[in-house]
């Protein structure tokens, strides 16, 4: 009971009202999974400390089988009903893309709910009601992909556009309830979101939920390691948003990686995750989510 009026104390202290709405045209912000130096920095030394190692022999599996749970939000207008077949060609899209790195996917169920507040308040600057409420639905354990689609994913200024959300793995032991991917369903296949409307959105937040942090996080400081915690992912001023070519800390080396799923380029752009990548959401995965592979 301690535990349980100490979590209630907590939440009561983190929850606020979303910010109002804002009609006005907003530019879409890709990804709301930007923690800032200081928190990367933490999770870096926990995860450092606590890494569970690979073990090659016949225990380790070549590849990891993850549960996904779909929970579709629509709102009292009939907006957000994501037809099974989109659900599927979503799922192809993960597969497509992870399968290459020893990733499969597979839904194990798929909730329908009907929901104003859930449909257009969540937000990614801070913990709303219709957040805990929608995902007081979560199903399964830390290996459990719980994806929410929502219809717009707001920032502390009411601004709409933001394409997704997704928790870190660090987070699951302190904040189980909130575990998962949060996404707008204009980043669906065939969605309504420009150049980012092939599903492929969803291959960088799952990055986040298996431990990838942005490839420009971090900007140029320390060369290639810093602001990721991967030394294979060239470092990078700012997030790119086409696929041109670009060299923005030319001190460091390599151009940018523009092609990086954890980059905010356009869907065709994205076609890439590093062996260092790849080797991180393994531990990741592994130390905070039980996943081996
Ligand atoms: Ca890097
Ligand atoms: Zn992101």
């Amino acid at each position: 009971m301690l535990g349980l009026r100490f979590l209630a104390a907590i939440l009561g202290a983190t929850l606020v009202l979303s910010a109002p709405s804002n009609s006005s045209a907003s530019i879409a912000s890709f990804c709301g999974s930007n923690p800032t130096a200081e928190w990367r920095a933490e999770a870096e030394a926990h995860f450092i400390a606590n890494k569970v190692q690979g073990n090659l022999t016949a225990d380790r599996p070549a590849y990891a089988v993850i549960q996904i749970y779909y929970h579709v939000v629509s709102n009292s207008r009939g907006q957000g009903a994501i037809p099974d077949n989109v659900l599927g060609q979503q799922l192809n899209v993960l597969n497509r893309i992870y399968n290459n790195y020893g990733v499969y996917f597979q839904v194990a169920q798929t909730k329908r709910y009907t929901r104003d507040d859930w449909y257009s308040n969540i937000n990614i600057d801070f913990l709303t009601q219709a957040e805990v409420d929608m995902k007081s639905n979560r199903i399964g354990g830390a290996d459990a992909l719980n994806i929410y689609f929502v219809g717009s994913i707001r920032d502390a200024n009411g601004q709409t556009g933001t394409l997704g959300f997704a928790t870190f793995p660090y987070q699951y032991q302190s904040a189980k309830y909130r575990d998962g991917i949060v996404y707008s369903n204009t980043a669906v296949p065939g969605g309504t979101s420009p150049n980012t409307n092939t599903g492929a959105v969803l291959a960088h937040e799952a990055g986040h939920w298996l431990g990838l942090f942005h490839t420009f996080e971090g900007g140029c400081r320390d060369g290639n390691n810093a602001g990721d915690y991967v030394a294979d992912t060239p470092a990078e001023a700012s997030a790119a948003r086409d696929c041109a070519v670009r060299d923005s800390c030319p001190y460091s080396p390599g151009n940018d990686p523009v092609r990086n799923h954890m980059d905010y380029t356009d869907d065709f752009c994205r076609n890439q995750f590093t062996p260092g990548q790849v080797s991180r959401f393994q531990d990741q995965s592994r130390t905070y989510r039980g996943i081996y592979f």
